[in-house]
């Protein structure tokens, strides 16, 4: 018999990669899905198996992260083996615009979590999405033993859900990990975050759809990696014998107007011509450098990045072209008939 995993944030970038390599190892996922006015399951519509099949391999349920009554409900009714926490307001400028509202969901609802695996008493390993925007103002590179020097809402409130992750491990006994994820990106990532923004925007420009990009700070250092290859390293995390904290990243660092003149070359743009600066996406505390030193996951989990931020660059304007050429041959159709 397969295991059973439960993921928060299924229907994000991370959740839809999740899935698939859970799925195809054999795994039954469970996913919470957060009720929305519009459709909210576009990523794994592909992996959607319909509710009145016998067996299914994947099955959603309607959760929030800031309900912990129905987290422990679902937890007795599911009995996952593993949990991955994944979900979250994570975007770091909107975590300015509502501060308490990403404190209760990204902060409170980890700990509401694993209450609740605790309440329950199901002994399931526990999995919590922690970020390098926790490391904030401290130069780089960054390891498992940097303190954390949070610049945002969003990254006080992933301070707080690294802590109790912790301190659930050190109480109760329970196997739960922190991954210290850096910045990864693919062709799922969410438009609004910068590199889907910019490789999204060049697709369109080249097709004539649109015209200028508005960006705010260029000088950020990010590093970069392929999300598909991050979620490998979360699942890795929970097949250890004991439960540790691990920073996942590639090492190598890129200025956000490095990622943009990859782009753009890529599409034979120039950025000088469509590029402008606005002030609105400038964040009130920057997070200036990011590089990661995931050597620990390299020797214990055996764990390697593979896709280099100029490949991941080219490829997601490759995605986005395609997109772009999907929608506009619909569109044809719907008018031809
Ligand atoms: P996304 O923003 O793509 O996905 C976030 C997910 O959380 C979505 O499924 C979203 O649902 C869900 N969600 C939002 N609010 C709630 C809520 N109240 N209750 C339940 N679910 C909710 O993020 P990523 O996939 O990029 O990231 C996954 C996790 O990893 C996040 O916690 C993020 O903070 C963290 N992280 C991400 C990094 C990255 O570079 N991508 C790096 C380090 C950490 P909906 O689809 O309805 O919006
Ligand atoms: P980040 O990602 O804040 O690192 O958080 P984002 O892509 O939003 O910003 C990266 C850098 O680009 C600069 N920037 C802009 N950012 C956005 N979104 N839009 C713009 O127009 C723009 N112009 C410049 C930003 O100032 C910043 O320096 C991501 C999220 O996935 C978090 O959930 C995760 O924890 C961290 O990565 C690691």
């Amino acid at each position: 018999m397969g295991k059973t995993a439960l993921i928060t944030g299924v229907t994000g970038q991370d959740g839809s990669y999740l899935a698939e390599l859970l799925l195809s190892k054999d795994y039954t996922v469970h996913g919470i899905v957060r009720r929305s006015s519009s459709f909210n399951t576009e990523r794994i519509d592909h992996i959607y198996q319909d509710p009145q099949e016998a067996h299914r391999s994947l099955v959603l349920h309607h959760a929030d992260l800031a309900d912990g009554v129905a987290l422990v409900n679902l937890l007795r009714e599911v009995r996952p083996d593993e949990i991955y926490n994944l979900g979250a307001q994570s975007h770091v400028r909107v975590s300015f615009d509502a501060p308490m509202y990403t404190g209760d969901v990204t902060g409170l609802g980890a700990l509401r979590l694993l209450e609740a695996v605790r309440a329950s008493g199901i002994g399931a390993r526990v999995y919590q999405a922690s970020s390098s925007e926790m490391f904030g103002a401290t130069p780089p590179p960054q390891h498992e033993g940097t303190p954390f020097h949070p610049r945002s809402p969003y990254a006080c409130a992933k301070v707080f859900g690294y802590w109790a992750t912790v301190n659930y491990r050190e109480a109760y006994g329970m196997y739960a990990v922190n991954g210290i994820l850096f910045n990864h990106e693919s062709p799922r990532r969410g438009e609004t975050f910068v590199t889907r923004k910019i490789t999204r925007a060049v697709a369109r420009i080249k097709a004539g759809l649109q015209q200028r990009l508005y960006l705010g700070n260029l000088d950020a250092v990010r590093d970069w990696g392929y999300a598909p290859e991050y979620v490998d390293a979360m699942w890795r995390m929970l097949q250890r014998d004991e439960p540790e904290d691990y920073v996942v990243a590639t090492g190598r660092a890129a200025t956000v107007r490095q990622f943009l003149d990859t782009a753009f070359a890529h599409a034979d743009l120039d950025p000088a011509e469509h590029v402008r600066y606005d002030p609105k996406y400038e964040r009130p505390s920057e997070v200036d450098a990011l590089i990661g030193d995931a050597s620990k996951a390299h020797d214990l989990l055996g764990w390697q990045p593979r896709v280099r931020v100029e490949e991941l660059a080219r490829l997601m304007v490759d995605a986005d072209m395609q997109q772009v050429a999907d929608q506009l041959a619909g569109a044809a159709v719907r008018i031809d008939r």
